[in-house]
């Protein structure tokens, strides 16, 4: 096998136990790495029903085959594990040194299984993996936790860890790395903590295997060079990912107070040009030629790096226009290790359900200072910041009296800073994307709001969803490579596809990828259908707030406008038609036959009725 190592690592952290494994080439041609081996794992060794946060749980840590290669934006790592969160299935992407350490040791991912019973971390060297108290580390928030793993081991490792959210099992933490990165939304860092789990540390220092080196390099080098030239043609480095703020102002789908409102008069002021006004660092991933991390002064005078998400869900969605006062909110999500989306999703709906006199409590929309009070209750649990670390469903079926209308979730995950209340087309990404509503695997919203009718519901916005679903997940989260070089300045997938085969010698296309995108698809919903065996498709639609036409907007460009219910639901037929999945959602014998999980769904026909 070539570009795949073929090795992983199977860790039992109750017996503090390892075992360097192979597995076939059949399984790596058929899911191909990183989402693709997490689902497939997940979906064999979980049994249904299991606690997340129970021993029986898995942390699966996968790379791609071309990760750790020098090749555009492969510096990126995924988590995955049943979340604790949602209930289903969990993942992120986060980018790290660890994806080329771990690669350079030798495997392709990590299986984590057990609880250590004390605080620990891991130190991987190449075929030596060390158990290691964290006695010191416990306690400790995440940026602490990597200046002392980086001082004791060097700056040449890689290093995942998460804070004492993740330690205090806050169901929406996340695993952060020193490159001001972050990832694992629903809740893979408090997998990690009820693991006792501080760190892994992970040196690599040999030659990845790969089937042929010469036009792999020239292929990987011309990628990386036009990458940068497109970037200096389009400037979209400038404001990075944060760019996008005053568009979606402009075109009223920002998430203000509570997503209830689409757009604010102050939005100027936490906008991409005010950002890269008062940058003082760029942050990037490894293998990357376009960073794009933007990094200001928060109001405490910490060096923080903040990204569009992160902006638009502790800044405007929460009433709060100064940016040195959301860098601190975002500084301390980073530090705790919790995730920045969920956290501004769960302090503007607790504004709002106190607003709404559902809950009793004393915070207020644009109160940055109180922000950060509840932000450290949640990391300790602490207060009203215990009800509030279970992410807003839970919350608002603890509060009830109709707070479920207005949780900003879906499937359990927040939803992230796409106020969708009259964009259909990203409505439906949210409502179908694989971990709940999240915008990674189809961001179909600059293409709806340019190129199609806002007010349509008609098919292609279904095929569209799709066709970036599969791009998304079949190509970028399996490879693993950074997106956003083919979002956002346009490179063409074609220097990935290639990289891909003259890393293994496999001669595949774009086709074949998209096969294991409706693969991935197919079984992470068979996992959620299993999880939940009652499924119905309810759970592919988008919170209540959004077709109730007393929370339209009464002024701006959408005056007025609101999402029609029974026209989503045929948006959604036509989404469930292309995936052959029947009208409850649940994928079809034909489907899964199609896409050679003929296995699988004899296992998992006996949870569909
Ligand atoms: C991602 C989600 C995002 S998506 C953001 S900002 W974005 C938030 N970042 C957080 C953060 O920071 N700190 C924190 N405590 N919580 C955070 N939660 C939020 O997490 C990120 C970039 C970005 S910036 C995006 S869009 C792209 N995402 C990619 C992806 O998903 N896959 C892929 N193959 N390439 C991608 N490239 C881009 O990477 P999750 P990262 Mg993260 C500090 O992980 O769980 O998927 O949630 O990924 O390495 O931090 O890079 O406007
Ligand atoms: Fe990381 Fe940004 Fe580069 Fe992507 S474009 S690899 S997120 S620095």
């Amino acid at each position: 096998m070539k570009g795949w190592t073929g090795n992983y690592l199977r860790i039992n952290l109750t017996k503090q136990e390892v075992k360097k494994e192979s597995y076939s080439e059949d399984f790596a041609k058929k899911w191909i790495g990183g989402k693709g081996f997490a689902t497939k794992i997940l979906w064999d060794e979980l049994k249904p029903g299991i606690d997340p946060l129970g021993p029986e749980n898995k942390l699966v840590i996968a790379l791609g085959p071309i990760s750790g290669i020098m090749a555009p934006n492969t510096g990126k790592v995924q988590v995955a594990a049943k979340s604790p969160l949602t209930g289903g299935f969990g993942d992120g992407n986060i980018g790290s040194k660890v994806a080329i350490h771990l690669k350079k040791a030798g495997y392709d991912y990590l299986i984590i299984e057990g609880k250590a019973d004390k605080p620990i971390y891991m130190h991987i060297e190449n075929d030596k993996l060390k158990f290691l108290s964290a006695e010191e580390l416990w306690g400790k928030g995440t940026f602490d936790t990597l200046k002392l793993l980086y001082d004791k081991y060097g700056k040449n490792v890689g290093i995942l860890t998460i804070g004492q959210a993740g330690e205090n099992k806050v169901l929406y933490s996340v695993i952060r790395c020193m490159e001001g990165r972050a990832g694992g939304r629903p809740g893979i860092g408090a997998v990690m903590g009820s693991k006792n789990l501080k760190a892994i540390v992970v040196k690599g220092t040999k030659e990845i295997p790969v089937a042929n080196p010469t036009g792999l390099k020239k292929i990987g080098i011309e990628g990386l060079k036009k990458a940068k030239e497109l970037d200096n043609e389009v400037g979209w480095t400038i404001q990075g990912t944060t760019g996008i703020l005053s568009w979606l102002n402009e075109v009223a789908a920002l998430p203000v107070k509570n997503m209830r409102k689409t757009s604010h008069n102050d939005a100027w002021k936490i906008d991409g040009k005010r950002l890269s006004e008062k940058k003082i660092a760029t942050y990037g991933c490894p293998n990357c030629s376009m960073h794009c991390g933007l990094a200001i002064q928060d109001k405490e005078r910490h060096k923080v790096e903040m990204d569009y998400e992160n902006i638009g869900m502790l800044g405007s969605n929460l009433e709060i226009f100064e940016l040195n006062q959301v860098g601190s909110l975002n500084y301390l999500c980073d530090d705790y290790g919790i995730d920045t989306i969920s956290a501004g999703a769960v302090l503007a709906f607790y504004a709002d359900a106190i607003e709404q006199g559902v809950i009793k409590g004393n915070f207020k929309f644009g109160d940055a200072e109180k922000a950060k009070e509840l932000l450290k209750k949640i990391a300790y649990k602490k207060d009203e910041g215990s009800l509030l670390s279970l992410g807003t469903k839970k919350i608002a079926q603890k509060v009830g009296k109709t707070s479920e209308d207005y949780a900003m979730q879906i499937k359990g995950l927040e939803i992230s800073a796409y106020n969708c209340k009259f964009v259909p087309g990203m409505a439906l990404a949210f409502s179908t994307a694989s971990i709940g509503a999240h915008h990674k695997e189809s961001w179909i919203i600059l293409y709806e709001l340019t190129k199609t009718i806002r007010e349509s519901y008609e098919k292609d916005k279904a095929e569209e969803v799709i066709r970036l679903q599969r791009i998304r997940m079949g190509l970028f989260e399996c490879l693993i490579a950074c997106r956003l070089p083919w979002v956002e300045v346009k490179l063409s997938t074609d220097y990935h596809i290639q990289c891909f085969n003259e890393a293994t010698g496999l001669n595949y296309d774009m086709h074949d990828f998209e096969k294991v995108s409706d693969r991935i698809y197919a079984l992470t919903r068979a996992f959620w259908v299993r999880e939940y065996p009652n499924w119905n498709r309810n759970w592919d639609y988008p919170p209540t707030i959004w077709f109730d036409s007393n929370n339209a907007d009464d002024e701006g460009l959408i005056k007025g406008k609101i999402l029609d219910k029974a026209k989503y639901g045929k948006l959604l037929d036509e989404y469930y038609k292309i995936r052959k999945w029947d009208k409850r959602g649940i994928p079809t014998k034909q489907a899964m036959q199609e896409l050679n999980l003929e296995e699988e769904f004899n296992e998992f026909l006996q949870y569909i009725s």
